[in-house]
């Protein structure tokens, strides 16, 4: 079995010099499309240019000098977008979109996208957009955000984005991306099955149906195959020619006439019309699907050579060799002139340094800093005129809903970019009435609801994050984030690492969290599994367990997100949504001031409760119980605790925890996430770390269960009577260890 790439390359220069041209698919001429020469030669030269790093990229590889050979062959026809689109119309491009990389960097004339691209193939630091984190497309100056290799991925951003265009002109924030602007998102065949692209249709679809503009083309680069399993025949034709919303256009990959004419008119409709259009591009895929693909493991020779004998480069030829534009000699030449180019930049970038520290590699994690524009604290004008009536009701005591409720006002007057959206958020004002009457005080521009999917909730936030916004999503339950959780995993927190810092996605992610419903809605309405998020990089996950706590901490985390382009997660409690009470019915000591506008708790900052050389560890619901079990410890058992509530679940607050444990004699874990992966993990390995001497240490955990029905939740969950007795527990066990070590000493 011969190596494709020698091939496909050997074919291109015998068919050219034997004027051997494939039968044209389609019949749309250049004049019909009208493409000058100067442009259709120019195109040309973008697809060899791509063409030609695909081979590179397997000639490095066999030296061992690149790591990576999915490639764009067969895809070439995808350089016309990149000449019809502007540089300026934010693209998320599939991993075969070389050509159009090329000749959209063209467009700005200092750029040199073979020498990024090869930069990029080696893994070297050097490579403008990810510095040598992965091979991917990407430019700043380009709007080419990178994008990871899930499928289908970055299908709802790219929606997100096209809904910004005409939000940020609506409100007219300080935006990135021009008005008439349209966003551009190609992927495969196979890809457009996923669960990621059909629900980003359907969204698209939706959001036309509520007569919004919808300025995106969703580009399908249809080779009929995904690795090794074919699309069945007209899959994609029966499946999107007739959708209500979004306009279909087919065109033939093959022929740039053809192509260009479909871009013009998919250009057309989306920029003009602001309407989404699926623009069905058929191609072929050459060189299997990577360099590790063994093609006749699944394809006959003669299917192979069939697929090769359509090469788009030499349908391109064709077109340019009949209208009398490029002679043979002219095209074997613009050939291998580009060859002996490529030859010499790749022989430059293998000698480009390499990512070989893991501080370099880690700084990305966090978005470069920008200036950030301050914005003022809300005056008391403009805050009496928001709230209206309610406002007489910032100097009661209220509970945690309510402070949030506020703060979510305060933050909305201070920031006119910040958007709150999800499920029910708007004219209801959520589930738990979080968002009550933020519509009626901002209206639906900025408070919004959304249909019900947690990926196009996810994927708006990030792609409105494009383009200045800063948006506050809600998650109604935290069971609900995991349907969707690769959009903040796999998309949102990859995205400065991948672009070097160089893009951010800022949001602030509020999720209706964690157990305690006493017995209401069973495992979904009370998940309490945390670490899902904990392990996100870059992430910040917060939890207050009181009102002031949380007004306080969701404007530290609005402004990490503002300043810093930073991602949080803000786990609120549902269960402490309503609580006024603490010790008994009645007392009301749950309820608190909403604090002024200006306090905050800044990150890594905790609070502490009391005295005692017993220390509680805790956050959230558990705080909640520990300082129950605090009073009760304290009159029937004389002893003193001091609970500190950790505020933070990630980055934990490693200095504050230190601090207070290590001076203590018994500390308590009380995590309320599950046993396996928690929090309560991560303090004991802190403190284990921490090489000084430890003192007694427990958790108290929710077990590895899911929270069932009823009232068996209280079987796995802590409580306050498990707190009680295990710190009375601890105390005699040190008693007990403390005489062993006086009757020794
Ligand atoms: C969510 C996810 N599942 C599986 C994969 C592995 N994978 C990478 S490419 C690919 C096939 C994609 O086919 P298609 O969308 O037709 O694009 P093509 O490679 O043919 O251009 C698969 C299954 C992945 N990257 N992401
Ligand atoms: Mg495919």
């Amino acid at each position: 079995m011969l190596d494709r790439a020698t091939v496909v390359h050997e074919n291109f220069l015998t068919k050219i010099a034997n004027k051997q041209f494939p039968t044209p698919k389609s019949s749309t001429s250049l004049e019909e499309a009208g493409i000058p020469k100067k442009q259709a030669i120019d195109l040309f030269d973008s697809q060899i240019k791509s063409r030609l790093l695909d081979i590179m990229a397997r000639q490095l590889k066999e030296k061992g000098q690149s790591f990576y050979t999915i490639g764009s062959s067969g895809h070439e026809g995808n350089a016309v977008m990149g000449a019809v689109f502007k540089h300026t119309d934010m693209a998320f491009l599939h991993y075969r979109s070389g050509a159009f990389f090329i000749q959209r960097a063209k467009q700005l004339a200092h750029l040199d996208p073979v020498n990024d691209v090869l930069l990029s193939l080696v893994a070297s630091s050097e490579d403008p957009i990810s510095s040598g984190r992965h091979k991917v497309f990407g430019s700043v100056e380009l709007s080419i955000p990178p994008q990871t290799s899930t499928i289908a991925s970055h299908l709802p951003k790219a929606l997100g984005t096209a809904l910004s265009i005409t939000r940020a002109k609506e409100l007219d924030i300080s935006r990135k991306l021009e008005d008439d602007s349209v966003v551009l998102c190609s992927f495969g065949d196979a890809s457009a099955n996923h669960a990621s692209a059909q629900t980003t249709l359907n969204a698209c679809q939706w959001i036309a149906a509520n007569q919004y503009p919808t300025p995106i083309v969703f580009i399908c680069e249809d080779n009929g195959i995904g690795i090794s399993v074919k699309s069945p025949k007209n899959w994609l034709r029966s499946m999107m020619q007739d959708c209500e919303g979004i306009h279909y256009i087919e065109c033939d990959g093959l022929n740039i006439a053809d192509t260009w004419q479909a871009c013009q008119r998919a250009e057309n409709i989306a920029r003009t019309k602001r309407q989404a259009v699926f623009l069905h591009m058929h191609c072929v895929r050459l060189l299997g699907h990577a360099g590790s693909d063994i093609q006749s493991q699944y394809l006959s020779q003669r299917e192979i050579e069939a697929t090769e004998s359509e090469d788009p480069l030499l349908h391109t030829a064709r077109i340019l060799y009949d209208k009398g534009w490029l002679s043979v000699s002219a095209i074997v030449e613009l050939y291998e002139n580009n060859l002996a180019l490529m030859q010499a930049k790749a022989m430059q970038v293998v000698t480009k340094p390499k990512l070989d520290d893991k501080k370099t590699i880690m700084s990305s994690l966090l978005p470069r800093k920008q200036k950030a524009v301050g914005y003022l604290l809300p005056g008391e004008d403009a805050r009496q005129k928001v709230y209206g009536s309610a406002y007489k009701q910032l100097e009661l005591k209220r509970n945690l809903c309510q402070h949030i409720n506020f703060a979510l006002t305060d933050l909305m007057l201070q920031y006119p970019q910040l958007v709150a959206f999800g499920e029910d958020v708007g004219k209801k004002g959520g589930v738990y009435r979080v968002t009550a009457d933020l519509q009626k005080r901002f209206g639906q521009r900025r408070v919004f609801d959304t249909l019900l999917d947690e990926k196009t909730i996810l994927g708006t936030a990030i792609g409105m994050a494009h383009n200045g916004f800063i948006p506050v999503p809600e998650i109604q339950f935290l069971a609900y984030l995991h349907n969707a959780e690769d959009q903040l995993r796999g998309e949102a927190a990859t995205l400065s690492f991948f672009s070097d810092g160089q893009y951010a996605n800022p949001m602030v992610v509020r999720i209706a969290s964690l157990g305690y419903q006493r017995g209401f809605g069973g495992h979904f309405h009370n998940d309490n599994s945390i670490s899902v998020l904990r392990d996100i990089p870059g992430l910040i996950v917060a939890c207050p367990s009181n009102g002031p706590d949380a007004a306080r901490m969701l404007r530290t985390c609005v402004k990490k997100a503002h300043e810093e382009g930073r991602i949080v997660a803000f786990l609120e409690p549902i269960a402490l949504y309503m609580m006024k009470d603490l010790h008994k019915p009645g007392d009301n000591q749950w309820l608190f001031d909403y604090p002024q506008p200006s306090e905050t708790v800044e990150l890594g900052d905790v609070s502490s409760h009391g005295r005692g050389d017993t220390v509680i560890l805790s956050y959230g619901n558990g705080y909640y119980l520990s300082r129950q079990a605090q009073q009760i410890l304290k009159t029937k058992h004389k002893v003193s605790t001091k609970i500190i509530d950790l505020r933070w679940l990630s980055p934990l607050p490693e200095k504050a925890i230190l601090k207070h444990a290590l001076k203590a004699q018994n500390v308590i874990i009380v995590d309320e996430g599950r046993r396996s992966g928690s929090v309560s993990e991560a303090i004991i390995t802190l403190l284990v770390e921490s090489g000084q001497p430890l003192p007694h240490i427990k958790r108290i955990t929710g077990e590895d269960c899911f929270i069932p029905l009823g009232n068996a939740w209280q079987h796995v969950l802590p409580s306050c009577e498990q707190i009680v007795s295990e710190v009375i527990t601890l105390k005699n066990t040190q008693q007990e260890s403390d005489c062993g070590r006086l009757s020794i000493s």
